[in-house]
């Protein structure tokens, strides 16, 4: 199996994109565009990811810290709405800010473009053959067609190696390039022109408010000297013909064979509590840099130096599931088509299926580079001022979630971005630990921005109370280390991290009336309970079920790193006594996990959030093995939950795919991974939350490699909730932590044959091996369960 049957591995259409959720997303990390591929009309619309309103700014609430007492006093007097209205009034911030579009760069071809008859000629009718396509495995988006005797095809590609966003159109047959190319964007701008390129230049709002409940239609506000500026440069390379810029900030090409049009983006961001602009940041001079030396690559060399870089992280895993024939055969339908006979459950297709797990892995590469900032609510792709939940990064689901597969699924050098977010968390988060809290370490809420704003916002505690945002981004650090086994990492990037947010925890633990240490005030991830008394909906009490799995774990994990790295032997016992004193999930009357440490009644109870089931994924505090009890409680949580609705937005959907992936009930995981597909995918296959929203993508890919491959329980379970659909298949590159890569094949539902590469050396126990054994080295093999040495770079067969 390898990717070179490329047809597999790409999004094809039959037409232009008609609206954005249409158009193809190409990225580098930091720069990003969608391609809507019309022939006579290209629009390519662009995103730069440091590009957000604001500036560095303090939000410290300096008021809120007076009224943490008060309002423990009222939690622990069972006066949970009055408590609720102190957080309202007194204890919240200021709203995060937005995430911006850079512009457009549209392309008029044909005859008379560039004139003022530009795109009159040849209507989009007499276009024949047309084909637009995203190649995964090259990162290369294709417009195809004929116009009479002549063929052009446009390729468009953004390279992480170099920089630059490439359009290549070529012209087969007598046929010349002619095209006029300008840009344009929503925000403040000027268009111009050097020698040989057009230039804009413009700047990013000091403030936007967001509109997600349509009450701020209009609040986008631009003030002299405050805000980032931004700058695009298009540069033409023709190939024979002339290409020309005038004043108007329009690109004119004529009689070219072919011609590459780079394109460069910077903007003055300097560093998140940095003035823009400071230390030298100059978008002008980035641009030209960039494109000088774009310019002396040339197409050829820019092109094959793309796609190496791309190749090297997308074939680190192949996935097939089902017959290779019948995913070739679905391949051959447009994919908005395939999607549709998909949604009406025509024919399985899990051949689409794995697309999605490839989409996943692909828009994590376009979105998230080393160096790069990390992907927010839509990755790096938005075309509004003012988009929904302004484009942050919301850290009580989905930011994580965008990177559940990168572990797993082969980018773990993708997950480094989000590691520099968490880091800068701990600086702008250890002021608000220390104001808001009166706390050592460092703090994060529910909303973060580029500005690193780590207070909580405004609006309401049911959301935007929630202290809770750095200690669930800590399980991504131990992850890392955990899959790579990279000491170095846990040591220098880690552990600090993990360190201060544990602080954080063991001041903000409290101890409740019965004397167990608990989080005070607490809220579940904006879902409200009805209080005992009043039947009122409510956010506020003590000891979230979710507050005390993440809490005990990154305790957990703070004491294992520490041993691991032979450091602060002394406050690893404080640790660990602190976990002996905290109080623990508990499960209710019903025989649900309760999501807090009351059996309330819900006041929504099909809400979207499954906090409570934190600790059996991502978490896995709960395991089927390990407490088998604990699990059937998740399992009963998760039933009610979805009887009354749960799971209807794309992200909601996609934890659930990985919690019966947990379950080991493959079908049920498989049935949502078909809800994902059908309910919450866009043309583009991107993930609709309604709207679009990033994170079911990412949730999505995670849990199909969930259904294939788990490492949580102490060794390596295969295929632990393979369902039907999937009778056969293929899977090359898997991570398993411990430091494992693991290929397997199946068929008529069971493990034919599989290959366990160790990185690093250590122990390693195999199951779901169905009978086969693990071949070792000295002649002897290993059987299910049975632990076995394993040496750093040795394969192991299971046969
Ligand atoms: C959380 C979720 C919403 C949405 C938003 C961006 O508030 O509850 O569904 O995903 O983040």
């Amino acid at each position: 199996m390898t990717h070179s049957d490329q047809t597999e591995w790409k999004l094809w259409y039959d037409r232009p994109a008609s609206r954005w959720e249409e158009a193809l997303p190409v990225g580098n990390g930091r720069m990003g565009g969608m391609v809507y591929g019309g022939s006579h009309r290209e629009l390519i619309a662009l995103n730069e990811d440091t590009l957000w309103s604001g500036f560095p700014r303090d939000p410290q609430n300096y008021d809120a810290l007076r009224h943490l007492g008060p309002a423990r006093e009222l939690i622990f007097a069972g006066k949970y709405k009055e408590a609720e209205q102190l957080i309202d009034a007194k204890m919240l911030g200021r709203r995060t800010e937005s995430y911006q579009p850079l512009g457009n760069l549209r392309l008029e071809q044909g005859e008379g473009a560039g004139e003022e008859t530009a795109g009159q000629t040849g209507g989009e009718s007499t276009v024949r053959g047309f084909r637009r396509e995203l190649d995964l495995a090259t990162g290369i988006a294709a417009t195809s067609y004929r116009i009479g005797e002549a063929a052009y095809l446009r390729e468009v590609f953004v390279s992480a190696v170099d920089q630059v966003l490439v359009v290549r159109i070529a012209a087969l047959g007598n046929q010349p390039v002619n095209l006029a190319a300008s840009l344009d964007s929503l925000l403040q701008h000027q268009l111009g022109s050097g020698p040989d390129r057009i230039i804009m230049t413009g700047r990013a709002p000091s403030h936007v408010a967001d509109n997600y409940r349509g009450d701020h239609p209009q609040s986008v506000l631009y003030e002299e000297g405050l805000g980032l500026s931004f700058e695009v440069q298009v540069l033409a390379l023709p190939e024979g013909g002339t290409a020309e810029a005038d004043g108007t900030g329009r690109l004119t090409v004529r009689g070219a064979q072919a011609v590459t049009l780079l394109l460069a983006a910077a903007t003055d961001f300097a560093g998140y509590d940095k003035t823009p602009g400071s230390g030298g940041a100059d978008p002008a001079e980035r641009c030209r840099a960039v494109l000088a030396t774009a310019a002396e690559l040339g197409y050829g060399r820019l092109r094959e130096r793309h796609t190496a870089d791309h190749r090297r992280l997308f074939g680190r895993i192949e996935l097939r599931l089902g017959s290779a024939s019948a995913a070739v055969e679905r391949a051959a339908q447009p994919t908005d088509e395939r999607l549709e006979a998909y949604r009406k459950g025509a024919a399985a297709d899990p051949g689409l299926e794995a697309l999605y797990f490839h989409y996943g892995r692909y828009l994590l590469m376009a979105s998230s580079r080393p160096g790069t900032e990390a992907a927010h609510l839509q990755g790096i792709w938005n075309p509004r001022v003012q988009p929904p939940w302004n484009c942050g990064y919301t850290t009580n689901i989905n930011t994580q979630m965008n990177y559940w597969p990168a572990e797993v699924a082969g980018l773990a050098d993708c997950h480094e971005p989000l590691f520099e977010l968490i880091r800068d968390l701990s600086v702008s988060g250890a002021r608000t630990a220390r104001i808001h809290y009166g706390a050592r370490g460092w703090v994060a809420h529910h909303n973060v921005d580029l500005w690193r704003q780590s207070t909580p916002s405004d609006g309401e505690a049911s959301w935007a109370f929630w202290p809770m945002g750095g200690v669930w981004l800590c399980r991504h650090l131990w992850e890392h280390y955990e899959f790579g086994m990279d000491e170095q990492f846990l040591r220098e990037t880690a552990y600090p991290l993990m360190k201060g947010a544990a602080e954080f925890c063991q001041d903000w633990l409290v101890a409740g009336p019965d004397g167990r240490l608990v989080t005070a005030p607490s809220t579940s991830p904006e879902n409200k309970f009805l209080t005992p008394d009043g039947g009122e909906p409510c956010s506020v009490s003590a000891g979230s079920t979710m507050d005390l799995f993440l809490i005990r774990e990154l305790l957990e994990h703070t004491i294992r790193a520490a041993e691991i790295l032979s450091v602060d032997e002394a406050w690893r016992q404080e640790l660990a006594d602190t976990l002996s004193r905290m109080a623990q999930p508990q499960v209710g009357p019903d025989g649900r996990l309760q999501e807090w440490s009351e059996p309330f009644a819900e006041a929504e109870p099909g809400h979207r959030h499954v906090s409570h089931l934190y600790g059996f994924y991502p978490g896995d505090a709960i395991t089927v093995r390990q407490t088998p009890e604990l699990a059937e409680a998740v399992h009963r949580t998760l039933e009610e939950r979805i009887r009354n609705g749960g799971g209807h937005t794309g992200w909601s959907c996609a934890w659930l795919i990985n919690l019966y992936a947990r379950l080991g009930d493959g079908e049920t995981a498989h049935r949502f991974v078909e809800t994902l597909l059908s309910r919450s995918t866009y043309p583009n296959l991107f993930d609709d939350h309604p709207p679009f929203q990033i994170d079911g993508n990412f949730g999505g890919a995670a849990g199909i490699a969930e259904m294939l491959l788990q490492s949580h329980m102490d060794g390596i379970d295969l295929l632990p909730a393979l369902p039907e659909a999937w009778a056969c298949g293929q899977v090359r590159g898997l991570r398993a932590r411990g430091g494992f890569t693991v290929d397997l094949e199946w068929e008529a539902g069971r493990l034919t044959s599989a290959r366990l590469t160790s990185t690093v050396g250590g122990e390693c126990t195999l199951r779901g091996l169905h009978g086969l054994s693990v071949r070792l080295p000295d002649g002897r093999t290993a059987q299910e369960g049975e632990r076995f040495p394993t040496e750093a770079g040795a394969t192991y067969l299971v046969g």
